[in-house]
């Protein structure tokens, strides 16, 4: 019998001593770990989140669910993953300056990862001139990906894109953006070459690009 509930109640609850054996018992029961994820984890996510917005929790609870989270997908990890290591070419990868959310960057940096990249990884509140300064470092980067998860921080994510619009190194480069409050819409706004949804179709845009 499919384990998924539990690992949506775990999460949701922040089971952290729990949460490891739990997703470690769906994959025994035979679920699908993609399933695992977006059933199970990303799911009870959003219903931290909307618990947060209606004052049923607050920032503690959903800190203490997004701990259960990180645990619950490193045991995920081998079975969501698994390219020619960076192979495909270089990506820098960051959430956006004042803005700490990382589970859906680190997701879509293990995509990329396993689609063959070699991602580095500057994590969260991520000045432009960071991504500016690791991408004039690494003059082989191939793809900048920008995630950002408040609408507060899109205005630094158009900063970051726009500096990147005008830096010398702009023609070698692509970049992507994402993230819950980001869309297409915007990502032509501020001049970025791509938005995506999600972590997997984010790992599928840039392994175009970089085909
Ligand atoms: Co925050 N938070 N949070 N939070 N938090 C949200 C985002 C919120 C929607 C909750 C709510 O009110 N319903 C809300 C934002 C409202 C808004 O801006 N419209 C919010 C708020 C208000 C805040 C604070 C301001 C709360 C406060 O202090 N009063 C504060 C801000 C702190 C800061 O960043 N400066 C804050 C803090 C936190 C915690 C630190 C407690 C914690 C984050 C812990 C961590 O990340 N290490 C947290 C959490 C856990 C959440 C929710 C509940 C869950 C986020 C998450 O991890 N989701 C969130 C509610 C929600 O999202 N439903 C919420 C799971 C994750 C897999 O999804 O990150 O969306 P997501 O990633 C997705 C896609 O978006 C996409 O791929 C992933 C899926 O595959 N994606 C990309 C992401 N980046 C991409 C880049 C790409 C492509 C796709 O590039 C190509």
């Amino acid at each position: 019998m499919s384990k998924i509930n539990e690992v949506f109640a775990a999460v949701e609850k922040g089971k952290v001593k729990l949460i490891a054996g739990i997703v470690q018992e769906a994959l025994d029961a035979g679920d699908d770990p993609q399933a695992i994820l977006s059933e199970g984890m990303i799911k009870a996510m959003d219903a931290v989140g909307a618990k947060f917005s209606t004052g049923e929790i607050f920032v503690p609870e959903m800190l203490i669910a997004a701990r259960a989270m990180k645990m619950g997908v490193e045991v995920l990890k081998p079975h969501l993953a698994a390219g020619a290591a960076g192979a495909a070419g270089k990506v820098v990868i960051g959430t956006v300056a004042g803005d700490l959310h990382d589970i859906g960057k680190n997701l879509v940096s293990m995509m990329i990862e396993s689609a063959g990249f070699e991602v580095i990884d500057l994590g969260v509140d991520v000045s432009k001139e960071k991504f500016l300064e690791t991408v004039a470092a690494n003059p082989d980067t191939k793809i900048v990906v920008c995630s950002a998860l408040l609408t507060t921080t899109m205005p630094a994510m158009k900063d970051t894109v726009a500096a990147l619009n005008e830096a010398p190194f702009r023609s070698n480069i692509k970049v992507m953006v994402g993230g819950a409050p980001i869309s297409q819409e915007f990502a032509d706004e501020v001049g970025a070459d791509a938005y995506t949804e999600d972590a997997a179709t984010a790992a599928k845009k840039a392994k175009e690009f970089a085909a």
